[in-house]
């Protein structure tokens, strides 16, 4: 086995091995690279489904995929089907017009996985099976690299806060209406610590994105113009890793620790089919996990999400 870093902050590819087949001992290497490296780029793994979710659970348990528009789900439920393939009508592509891709476009925003759910992923793995010519790139960013240059007393502002994370917020942002009403009741805010470290190694990492929404206990205008700034300091370009895809690679990330984001490509033109596997994360990185309804909320949270959820219950009665 061979590793390649592939820029100076996050990234490696990994040569030489075959994930389906791969041994204890090579395992544990690819483990220890990945807490090194943050993002693994792995060549010419043409794994069927049930590889790519075996290999994927060597490391832990894997997430259920959440319903959307988009039917994400309709595989596996372990299983993210990407794609511009329209699921109801083989073969015809679907342009940017369409609501499922305008749902997909939220991974053109920075982002980490499921950091809007109590536990958030730990790894995702996102095989390229089919790739336009042009576009279509996937980006990371380390959240690492940023915490370590940031300015001292910045770090103190942010040590020990919490972040509220809510996918229906990030896709407001996009467009309304992405989601039905009856499903938007499962994706009450979760709260996130701003600051993680990894339990191997204790690199410690901001953790935000585009469903990170505001700051606990600071004015709403402040966080927001502050989780922004983050942002913008995570991803100055020269930060930016860009891997091109070629049909089956298979990429790895650390959520925990990395941003991503994936690029437009000329959807109406040029098939892209992807399928990624999610590893769990350990558990909610804040304590207790949802959070609490305020003003900012309406408009954007409708009345009554997440109020059924019994960590939400305090002592006096149900948390408002
Ligand atoms: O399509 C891409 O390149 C990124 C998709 C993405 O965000 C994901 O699979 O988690
Ligand atoms: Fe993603």
């Amino acid at each position: 086995m061979k590793i390649v870093p592939l820029h100076p902050h996050l990234g490696a590819r990994v040569e030489g091995v075959q994930l389906q087949a791969i041994d204890d001992a090579t395992f544990a290497q690819v483990f220890d690279a990945f807490q090194e490296y943050s993002v693994l780029v792995f060549p010419a793994q043409r794994l069927i489904d049930e590889q790519q979710m075996a290999f994927s659970e060597r490391f832990g348990p894997l997430e259920r995929t959440i319903r959307a528009v988009g039917k994400e789900d309709r595989l596996h439920p372990n299983l993210v089907d990407l794609s511009n393939i329209d699921p109801d009508h083989d073969e015809r592509l679907l342009g940017w017009n369409d609501r499922r891709m305008v749902y997909q476009s939220g991974n053109q925003l920075w982002h980490t996985d499921s950091s809007f759910k109590p536990v958030p992923a730990m790894a995702s793995l996102l095989s390229g099976r089919e790739v336009p010519p042009a576009g279509g790139e996937t980006e990371f960013v380390s959240m690492r690299h940023a915490w370590d240059t940031l300015p001292e007393a910045t770090r103190r502002r942010l040590e020990g806060r919490v972040v509220v994370h809510s996918i229906l917020y990030s896709r407001s942002t996009i467009a309304p209406d992405l989601f039905d009403p009856e499903h938007e009741r499962e994706l009450a805010p979760v709260r996130q610590a701003l600051v993680r470290a990894n339990p191997v190694n204790g690199r410690q990492a901001i953790y935000i994105g585009s469903h990170a929404w505001y700051i606990e206990g600071m004015d709403h205008a402040e966080s927001r113009t502050l989780l922004d700034d983050l942002l913008t300091h995570t991803t100055r370009p020269e930060c930016v890793l860009q891997h091109r895809w070629t049909p089956w690679d298979l990429v790895m990330w650390d959520n925990r620790c990395v941003l991503h984001r994936g690029r437009p490509w000329d959807a109406a033109r040029h098939k892209r089919v992807m399928r990624r596997t999610t590893i769990a994360g350990e558990g909610p990185t804040a304590e207790p996990p949802w959070a609490t309804r305020t003003p900012v909320w309406d408009g954007i949270i409708a009345e009554g999400v997440g109020a059924g959820h019994p960590a939400r219950t305090t002592a006096r009665g149900t948390a408002r």
